[in-house]
């Protein structure tokens, strides 16, 4: 009877090593050790022939019961092994929702791109189109019509890039106004945003390049109460509607009279603070009634046509704006700087 003895021992072999079986693969390499073709109770069968008849078919129906038998340990323990699979990969796919999210990083606009946007956006409000021209400039649209004499400290070489005798570029967006003025009739009524350069030491208030934005109104019977309104409205709707107004005397060659306008310190509002330099007040523009030299230069009669025009720097108001105490991060493009808008 020592095969019987065999099938026991093998029940007893595959009973372990079935419940030790680790992963499916496992499992399948054991089916084929004792259930397989040249398994170990095919084994078992193939000798049979040893057996008197009487005895074969008792051993045949024992080792039949044993395959049943384990192919159903081997079932169970697939499924048990299936299960314990599962909750593994789950375990390892959790996540923990609490856990703050990864940030999205979209781009957006740059701070001075965002300021001149909306202060394009306040004059078109006001009926204004909006101008652009070249970079490059002659001497005569940048400095000649707009009253700026041969020999005026503006034109200092120190101050202007030339790039030669009569191309340099434009240290200011008056050029753009002095093209429209030639192309078109008035009512004129423009802004002109845009790059510009001077040849400046960089500081945390100085750049070689910056950002401009001009305007020029003409029409009959400009003065200087529309410029005084205008700018009024204008800076009430970058800087809030209690920012107050000052118009202070100055002096550019191509405006008569010429004003500086002040707004009421963003940070004190008026109360005096480092930022104003404890005045109160905070320069923001330039501007004046049209110089009648620069009317006659375009073409247009003084007597019967006048205007207003100003200029602002977009870096400045950006600054203001934004509480940026550098101008040198608007150029630098630090992303820990651009993030931040
Ligand atoms: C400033 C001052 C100013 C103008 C710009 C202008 C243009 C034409 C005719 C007359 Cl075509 N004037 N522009 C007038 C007054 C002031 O800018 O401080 N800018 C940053």
């Amino acid at each position: 009877m020592d095969l019987r003895e065999n099938l026991k021992k093998i029940e007893e072999e595959a009973e372990q090593l079935f419940s030790r079986a680790d992963s499916l693969e496992k499992l399948e390499e054991l089916r084929i050790v004792f259930l397989g073709k040249k398994g170990k109770i095919t084994d078992v069968l193939k000798q049979m022939g040893k057996m008197s008849p009487e005895e074969r078919p008792v051993l045949g129906q024992a080792a039949n019961q044993l395959k049943d038998k384990l192919n159903n340990l081997l079932s169970a323990r697939k499924n048990e092994l299936e299960e314990i699979l599962q909750a593994k990969k789950l375990e390892e796919e959790r996540i923990d929702i609490t856990l703050p999210g990864t940030e999205i990083i979209t781009g957006h606009l740059h701070p001075l791109t965002r300021i001149t946007k909306e202060i394009e956006d306040i004059f078109i409000g006001l009926g204004f189109t909006i101008e652009e021209g070249p970079e490059i400039e002659t001497e005569y649209n940048n400095f000649e019509a707009l009253n700026v004499p041969k020999y005026h400290p503006a034109r200092d070489l120190q101050d202007t890039f030339y790039i030669d005798d009569h191309y340099l570029l434009r240290t200011h967006t008056s050029p753009v106004q002095v093209r429209t003025m030639a192309r078109q009739k008035p009512p004129i009524r423009i802004i002109a945003p845009g790059r510009v350069y001077r040849s400046d030491d960089i500081d945390a208030s100085h750049s070689p390049v910056f950002y401009q934005a001009e305007g020029l109104v003409i029409d009959k019977d400009i003065s200087f109460a529309d410029l005084k309104g205008t700018i009024q409205l204008f800076v009430q709707s970058v800087f809030g509607e209690n920012t107050r107004t000052r118009f202070r005397p100055s002096y550019f060659p191509f405006t008569e009279p010429s004003a500086e306008v002040d707004i009421s310190c963003v940070i004190c509002g008026g109360e005096g603070c480092r930022l104003c330099s404890y005045t109160g007040w905070l320069e923001i523009l330039g501007s004046g009634m049209v110089h009648p030299r620069v009317l006659e230069m375009a073409g247009f009669d003084p007597e019967e046509y006048s205007g207003y025009a100003f200029g602002m720097g977009l870096d400045r108001i950006t600054m203001l704006k934004y509480g940026i105490n550098d101008i040198r991060l608007l150029y630098e493009n630090d992303q820990r700087f651009l993030h931040q808008f």
